[in-house]
């Protein structure tokens, strides 16, 4: 900041004339002229109110906002999209057509039942459920004895544990209606039924045949031998 007295020195001196004192154009004394601290007509110039006319640059420089930058937000961190290229063909889940499961795999043919049939047995004591989807499972069903032959020859195949002497025919009468009906959807018409039977007990809704050919009504949840029988 400059000194009050720097200023009237400074404004003194501007005006200093040799000649004199300037004039105005009648020649009186210039009022607003300077000189050396004290107007033409005598007032004193008042320094400091010059000096406080004096805009101080360095209270603007005070004023100057401190604008920091505007922290700029961070870079996205932006993973890469992981998609596939969209020319990529989709990938062809091209597995070969199922072809029809071979039928009568392992089935025999057994003196004594019809030559059309062929024949499998199972020797583990199986729901009929159970006995039922492992015979269709390979294009088989379970036997359905058409004979008394056939039901015998059947018994001697399978020749269940002489502690149960029986194995499970596909024949069923959930209904309980006394209407027998294969597991091919037939209505069972040979039904050599072994004496007092059938006598519906509850749960007595399938077929199980004697080693001698008879058949018996019989528990949904015994468990017995089988065997499945396959048309080729
Ligand atoms: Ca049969
Ligand atoms: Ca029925
Ligand atoms: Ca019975």
């Amino acid at each position: 900041m400059r000194s009050p007295l720097l200023l009237v020195i400074v404004a003194a001196g501007c005006s200093f004339d040799p000649s004199g004192p300037a004039t105005t154009d009648d020649g009186s004394p210039d009022d607003s002229a300077i000189v050396d601290g004290v107007g033409a007509d005598g007032a004193i110039v008042d320094g400091a109110i010059v000096d406080g006319a004096t805009i101080d640059a360095a209270v603007i420089d005070a004023a100057v906002i401190d604008a920091r930058p505007i922290d700029a937000p961070p870079p996205i961190d932006a993973p890469p999209i992981d998609a596939p290229p969209i020319d990529a063909p989709p990938p062809i889940d091209a597995r070969p057509i199922d072809a029809a499961p071979p039928r009568c795999v392992g089935y025999q043919v057994v003196t004594g039942a019809p030559a059309g049939s062929r024949y499998r047995k199972v020797n583990t004591l199986t729901t009929w459920a159970g006995a039922d989807a492992d015979c269709t499972s390979d294009g088989g069903y379970l036997v359905i004895p058409g004979s008394m032959g056939e039901a015998v020859a059947i018994g001697t195949f399978v020749n269940p544990a002489s502690t149960s002497p029986f194995y499970w025919a596909g024949i069923e009468d959930p209904e309980r209606d006394g209407t027998w009906t294969t597991v091919l959807g037939a209505t069972q018409t040979y039904l050599p039924w072994a004496p007092a039977q059938p006598n519906g007990r509850l749960g007595e809704i399938y077929v199980l045949v004697e080693d001698n050919g008879r058949f018996w009504d019989w528990y949904d949840n015994g468990a017995q031998e089988y065997a499945c029988e396959c048309n080729p």
